[in-house]
């Protein structure tokens, strides 16, 4: 039987929507956040694909559960939906599904204004403020993030010679730098982004190997992150990251921002302690650190924190019923 009604808390952090489940969670298989979400995939992507995709969602539609935590000390932990697949990590989707929760009572920390996470990705530790029942701020201090592939030359049809790095912090993000054949995203309109990410993507996993050293289940470069000149005179830099089909992130994308810091720590451009303010597609900023150094398997990482703000716009009671046709979503 697929069908269920799904209470929702949704909103958006810094311009990108997350969808924050509230009931009709499945019960999952596994130990760890990580084999929850393999469980989740092989037999309830339905759900997801009901609650993110057209006419119940949309291009750019994020989401998340929260479950009790796996750990002895965690507060809980985190499976994120969306519309590419179901994440190890979300950074965006972390802001958004802690404000929502603490506003609306749903997690009870065990020390004030912290939060202790298992995410898919691994432990996520939180600060947050709140003030008279709203949440001002989270910040997240995400997974180790590392640069997993620096100079990967890779020909572009209708583009040219294209040089990009690949880069994990959370997700494996292919990162593109202005050069000759692309001039920043300042100057390119988003038909150009949407038009050259999926080939990008699908040039890079024919021709590289990305598989987390510690889980073999995070895998492939599934975010394109492309970079150029900020808006605002407070950036430190600026991004435009596509995901799933059709999407490019309303918000400065946590996760990338987190890959990004550590390509920039890899190639001598930012040092730990240093501030990084990173500016969204549409000017939406978040505040990203370097908190120290660290290794992942021998290789050399940093420890990303992320700071940002959400907003909840509604709540709703979705229905979701297999004698609809599109009760599972489609895609134009
Ligand atoms: O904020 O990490 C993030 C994210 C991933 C995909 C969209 N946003």
């Amino acid at each position: 039987m697929r069908k269920g009604t799904f209470s929702c808390i949704d909103g958006h952090t810094c311009g990108n929507p997350v969808r924050l489940i509230t009931s009709g969670h499945p019960n999952l298989r596994g130990d760890s956040m990580s084999e929850k979400r393999q469980h989740f995939m092989a037999e309830y992507d339905w759900i997801r694909q009901a609650l993110m995709f057209e006419p119940r969602g949309h291009d750019m539609m994020s989401g998340s559960f929260i479950y009790p935590p796996t750990t002895p000390d965690g507060d809980a932990s985190i499976l994120f939906v969306e519309t590419s697949g179901c994440l190890p990590m979300c950074g965006h989707g972390t802001i958004g599904t802690v404000t929502f929760a603490l506003e609306h009572g749903l997690i009870q920390p065990k020390q004030q204004e912290q939060l202790k996470l298992d995410t898919p990705a691994g432990r996520v530790d939180v600060n947050y403020r709140m003030v008279n029942g709203k949440v001002e701020w989270v910040k997240l201090f995400n997974v180790p993030a590392f640069l997993a592939y620096q100079n990967i030359e890779i020909e572009v049809p209708e583009l040219g010679l294209l040089s990009v790095d690949i880069s994990y912090g959370g997700n494996f993000y292919i990162i593109v730098e202005p050069q000759e054949c692309f001039p920043g995203i300042d100057k390119w309109n988003a038909s150009e982004i949407l038009k050259f990410s999926p080939i990008v993507r699908q040039i890079v996993n024919q021709q590289l190997t990305c598989i987390h050293p510690l889980d073999a289940t995070v895998k492939g470069a599934s975010h394109v992150l492309w970079t150029g000149q900020p808006k605002q005179q407070n950036s430190s830099a600026a991004n435009a990251v596509f995901y799933g089909d059709k999407a490019i992130d309303r918000s400065p994308c946590g996760t990338g921002t987190s890959a990004r810091m550590a390509q920039l720590f890899a190639k001598g451009q930012l040092q730990v302690g240093q501030e990084f303010v990173h500016e969204s597609y549409i000017g939406s900023q978040f505040v990203g650190c370097i908190e120290g150094v660290t290794e992942v398997a021998t290789k050399a990482a940093i420890l990303p924190s992320i700071r940002g703000w959400s907003k909840v716009t509604g709540t709703s009671n979705i229905t979701v019923d297999d004698d609809d046709p599109y009760a599972f979503g489609f895609q134009v």
